[in-house]
């Protein structure tokens, strides 16, 4: 099982999308383990996209994240971080496929809607950044007995 951090950035979080965005993984299957609305601080901005500094685009994608609330999501379930990186689409939405959240709700670069890890250790680092320690919630769904197949054992 895996847990991957997404966020629905200030686009999505103003043009009202924050439950179409989360509706979508929940209808997937998705568990929803730790959920936040928040300003996001400038440091905290810097830390999120400290792999982009120096790029053309950081002080842009600084200046859009902290320009209002962002809703952030973690999720739970098998290969999530590859699941929900599918149904993102690719960065700019003018390029993404139909069907992905970016290729439905988004046409224009930075406003690409919405941020989702794009590996184990990137998710295990944003999910510390966004939810900190401990917040991120265990519990059961009866339901994952009708969603999760277990593996079937190898000879
Ligand atoms: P993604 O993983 O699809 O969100 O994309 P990246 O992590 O590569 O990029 C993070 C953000 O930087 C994107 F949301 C958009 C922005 N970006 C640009 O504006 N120009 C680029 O060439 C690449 C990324």
């Amino acid at each position: 099982m895996q847990r991957t951090l997404v966020l629905a950035k200030p686009d999505a979080v103003q043009r009202g999308l924050i439950g179409e965005i989360i509706g979508r993984f929940e209808r997937k299957g998705l568990k929803v383990v730790g959920l936040r609305l928040l300003s996001v601080p400038r440091p905290m901005a810097e830390e999120h996209y400290a792999v982009h500094a120096g790029k053309h685009f950081y002080d842009g994608l600084v200046e859009f994240i902290t320009s209002g609330p962002v809703a952030a999501f973690a999720l739970e379930g098998p290969d999530a971080i590859a699941v929900v990186r599918k149904m993102v689409g690719k960065t700019m939405p003018n390029e993404a496929e139909p069907g992905t959240i970016r290729g439905d709700l988004g046409i224009s670069g930075l406003r690409n809607l919405i941020h989702a890890s794009d590996a184990p250790e990137t998710a295990e680092a944003e999910l510390k950044l966004w939810f900190g320690e401990d917040v991120l919630v265990d519990y059961e769904r009866e339901i994952d007995a009708w969603i999760v197949a277990e593996e079937p054992a190898r000879a």
